[in-house]
């Protein structure tokens, strides 16, 4: 039986809702064929740099997944995004949802200054793009609480006996139901899209899991 864990973020200043919570209730709740024999566990984390120090690691020691896979908000990108880095770096401007501001330039002063995702990028790219969704290869998972959350559990798969498979997504904030908005007549994608989306990409993540 391979574990998965689905990892969302609450609400945070400028997000009043977080659209990666309900996926990630959807997402474990969905009985995919491709996903049979897996244990997918949802958890959505509160958008604070106390709950990624905290929080996030006393839930990975307590299940050791097999793989995790995280879905954080973009809303100023209009795709999806795989993540391909985390970076040793937190911005000293965004606050997060409990109003703190990250007090070192470093997340963890002494640690490498990226680490690369522990998934083929590539391969949850293609099976992203193979939903007809537009999904783009990213650099790394920004400055604040998403790449906070993912720098931190790369790190702690590197410390483990058995690495887990992890990677990041970030979404753009679903179109509402019925109604094409966003710029220059691009449209965001619906919640289905993302559902879809999401649900090829864990698939793809779990069968990487499981020849691992
Ligand atoms: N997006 C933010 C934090 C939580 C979320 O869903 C980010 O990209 O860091």
């Amino acid at each position: 039986m391979i574990t998965a864990l689905v990892i969302g973020f609450g609400p945070f200043p400028g997000a009043p809702q977080n659209p990666s919570a309900e996926l990630v209730r959807r997402l474990a709740k969905q009985r995919l064929p491709s996903l049979a024999g897996t244990r997918v566990i949802a958890h959505v984390l509160p958008t604070s740099y106390a709950a990624v120090n905290e929080e996030l690691p006393a839930l990975l020691r307590r299940h050791d997944p097999d793989a995790v896979l995280f879905f954080g908000l973009a809303s100023r990108t209009p795709y999806l995004r795989i993540e391909q880095r985390a970076v040793n770096k937190a911005t000293g401007f965004y606050a997060d949802a409990s109003r703190t501001k990250y007090a070192t330039r470093a997340l963890t002063p002494g640690l490498p200054a990226e680490l690369r995702v522990r998934a083929d990028a590539r391969r949850l790219h293609f099976a992203a793009r193979a939903t007809r969704i537009d999904a783009r290869l990213s650099r790394d998972a920004g400055r604040y609480i998403c790449n906070a959350a993912f720098y931190r559990t790369l790190h702690m798969s590197d410390e483990n006996d058995r690495p887990w498979v992890v990677a990041f997504v970030h979404i753009p904030r679903p179109r509402r139901r019925g109604r094409l908005d966003g710029k220059r007549g691009r449209t965001r994608p619906s919640v289905e899209a993302l559902m879809r989306a999401g649900g090829a990409v864990l698939a793809a993540l779990v069968a990487e899991a499981r020849r691992s």
